[in-house]
């Protein structure tokens, strides 16, 4: 008797679940609503099995439970039943597989107008290509992928040239227009999902994959990575900004083509130089960091990454999050480098200046700090000394007190919290393997070693 009770609160329950939990799905953003329909329809049909059989065994606990002398009668075949149930079975499965024929159908069939939009996936983070005027991507070749062509584009084909690359999880693509996105990975399995659209596809290494949509909701959506075995892809976000036309032409314009990328000036760190001496003021005229500033050493640190760090304080990425009494300062202090051939310049210059050893400031257990440490070599390298591939800068030879700092920044949400700060966003992520305040020095006093 209690089974049979047990039974069918977990029918009620389950019915009641569904119609009051607050876990249902994000709003529609995209044309398709027939990828609902079907999951509904499979929910119906499923949900009025479940509540059925349930039931049923619920009666059959209650009506044949063990009387004495009772005795059941054997009953091995009987046709009628047998068709019936055959019969109801194949219309519910046929109920449950048809609508998805006809939706595929329609996903693997692209709009002729539909325009391009292609999505990288590599470890850990999400890159995008348009066409330029031409309405043509160049081709691509993964051999010819390095620091200064990520994505791989052949010089020699014209159409590569006016190629404009996105290098930065977030995409735009204009409203109300049917849009195709080309799958490329560059490394492992990825998934490109956006909830909102409803469709998504995985990213296979070698292969071209693509989906389709027309988005039909002005806003941001957030891209996760949909492919989740491996340490990173949960922390892989990125966003699609579903702009109006207008707002989208605008956004296009001022991204950067392939031939822009390839003839931008290097740093000149000469007059970077004159630039430094702002900075000098509390970052020392080596770079090499001055605690009782809390600014730490910059020397050593890759170009890439110091400019990354220095363009997210100017564009109000970095330095925003609530509390964040170091980074306001670094706020006001990037306002002296008007533009990005600046920033670059001064970048151009802390690279000259040389790597000194740093005093050790924080003790810890260095031997659970190692082991903690396997999960950030995944991305900082065993060494430390960052993967630019990765976005993950260097950590050895840093200011430990700094490093310390920033850790539990990140673990308070203080570094990483503005949405489109996506590194920052998804290092607070992995932050949070470290449980607590010991770890943090563990992890750091490792570090020192490296
Ligand atoms: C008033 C002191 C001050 C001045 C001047 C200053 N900084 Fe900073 N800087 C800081 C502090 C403090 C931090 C640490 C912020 C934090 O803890 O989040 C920092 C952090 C940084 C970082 C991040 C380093 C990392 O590893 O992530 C970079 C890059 C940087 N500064 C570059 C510069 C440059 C370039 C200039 C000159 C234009 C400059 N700073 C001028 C105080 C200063
Ligand atoms: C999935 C890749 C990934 C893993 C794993 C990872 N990190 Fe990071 N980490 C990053 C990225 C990306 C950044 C740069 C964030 C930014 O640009 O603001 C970063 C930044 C940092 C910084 C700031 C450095 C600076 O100069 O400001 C520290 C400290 C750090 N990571 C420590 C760790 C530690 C410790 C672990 C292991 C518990 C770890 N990371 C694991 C990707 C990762
Ligand atoms: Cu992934």
């Amino acid at each position: 008797m209690p089974f049979a009770v047990v039974l069918i609160l977990l029918v009620v329950g389950s019915i009641l679940f569904h119609f009051l939990s607050p876990w249902t799905f994000t709003e529609l953003a995209s044309n398709w609503g027939m990828v609902d329909l079907t999951v509904d329809i499979t929910l119906y049909v499923t949900g009025f099995v479940f509540v059925v059989v349930n039931l049923f065994m619920a009666y059959c606990v209650i009506r044949f439970r063990h009387k004495k002398d009772a005795r059941a009668a054997y009953e091995p075949e009987n046709k009628k039943l047998e068709y019936w149930l055959t019969g109801i079975t194949a219309v519910g499965v046929a109920l449950m597989l048809t609508p998805g024929l006809f939706v595929w159908a329609k996903f693997v069939d692209v709009p002729e107008d539909a325009h391009v939009v292609e999505a990288i996936g590599q470890q850990w983070h999400w890159t995008y290509r348009y066409p330029g005027v031409d309405g043509k991507l160049g081709e691509v070749d993964a051999e010819r992928i390095s620091a200064d062509n990520p994505f791989g584009i052949d010089p020699e084909d014209p159409h590569g040239q006016d190629d404009v690359i996105v290098y930065n999880p977030e995409a735009h693509i204009p409203v109300d227009r049917p849009v195709k996105f080309l799958l490329r990975s560059k490394d492992v399995l990825h998934n490109f999902t956006v909830a909102q659209f409803r469709v998504k596809m995985d990213l296979v290494p070698g292969m071209n994959t693509f989906m389709w949509l027309t988005p039909t909701v002005p806003g941001r959506f957030e891209v996760l990575c949909e492919e989740l075995c491996g340490i990173g892809h949960f922390a892989m976000r990125g966003a699609v900004v579903v702009d109006e036309a207008a707002d989208f032409d605008r956004w296009l314009a001022q991204q950067t083509t392939f031939s822009e990328q390839s003839a931008r000036a290097a740093g000149n760190a000469t007059i970077g130089a004159a630039q430094y001496a702002v900075c000098a003021a509390c970052h020392g005229s080596q770079g090499e960091g001055n605690a009782a500033l809390n600014a730490p050493k910059l020397a050593g640190q890759p170009a890439w990454y110091l400019k990354r760090q220095v363009m997210s304080y100017k564009t109000g990425l970095r330095g925003v999050g609530p509390g964040d009494t170091y980074g306001q300062q670094m706020v006001g202090m990037v306002a002296t480098l008007p533009d990005e051939a600046s920033v670059d310049n001064v970048v151009a210059h802390i690279q000259t200046l040389p790597d000194n050893a740093t005093v050790t400031t924080i003790d810890g257990d260095i031997a659970r700090g190692q082991k903690l440490y396997t999960v950030c070599a995944y991305c900082h390298g065993g060494d430390g000394m960052g993967r630019q591939a990765l976005n993950a800068p260097r950590l050895s030879g840093s200011s430990d007190w700094y490093l310390a700092r920033q850790l539990r920044h990140f673990k308070e949400g203080v570094r990483g919290a503005h949405p489109k700060d996506y590194y920052g966003y998804q290092m607070g992520l992995l932050s949070q393997t470290l449980q607590d305040e010991q770890a943090v020095d563990d992890i750091v006093a490792y570090i020192n070693t490296l």
